[in-house]
């Protein structure tokens, strides 16, 4: 094997390598990206889904664990539009809630699925999807 063969094969191994791990490091960045939402934890086997409602309700989109008991917890903070006026079809559930305050719904143990949350008249929802 001529020199200039073997030095082309090593740039080739170095740049080969080093795609992989850059690969790999835009594979981690991603998946923090992806890691739990902040809005639901866990404490004492009870898993806590909390949305902010004014001017419509936020994070729009959580995921959260399946068969797991579960409670939704809806926070007012001088919210004074139809964000207050919650409906959740799935559970029968709706009520206006108080401008400021924190509503606690229990869920049940839901399966996997997306409950889906809604003002009123159907403006602004969230949804969380039970995975
Ligand atoms: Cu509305």
């Amino acid at each position: 094997m001529n020199k200039t063969a073997s030095i082309i094969i090593v740039v080739a191994l170095i740049i080969g390598i080093g795609i992989v791990f850059w690969g790999e490091s835009k594979k981690t960045t991603n998946s923090t990206s992806t890691a739990p939402a902040e809005n639901v934890e866990i404490r004492d086997g009870i898993q806590y889904v909390t949305i902010h409602a004014k001017g419509g309700y936020s994070p729009k989109v959580s995921t959260a664990q399946a068969n797991l008991p579960t409670k939704l917890i809806v926070k007012t903070d001088g919210t004074y539009d139809c964000s207050t006026a919650l409906v959740i079809r799935s559970i029968n559930y709706q009520k206006v809630l108080t401008p400021t305050g924190e509503e606690v719904i229990d869920l049940g143990v839901p399966q996997a699925g997306a409950l889906k949350g809604l003002c009123s008249m159907g403006m602004y929802s969230f949804s969380v999807n039970f995975k």
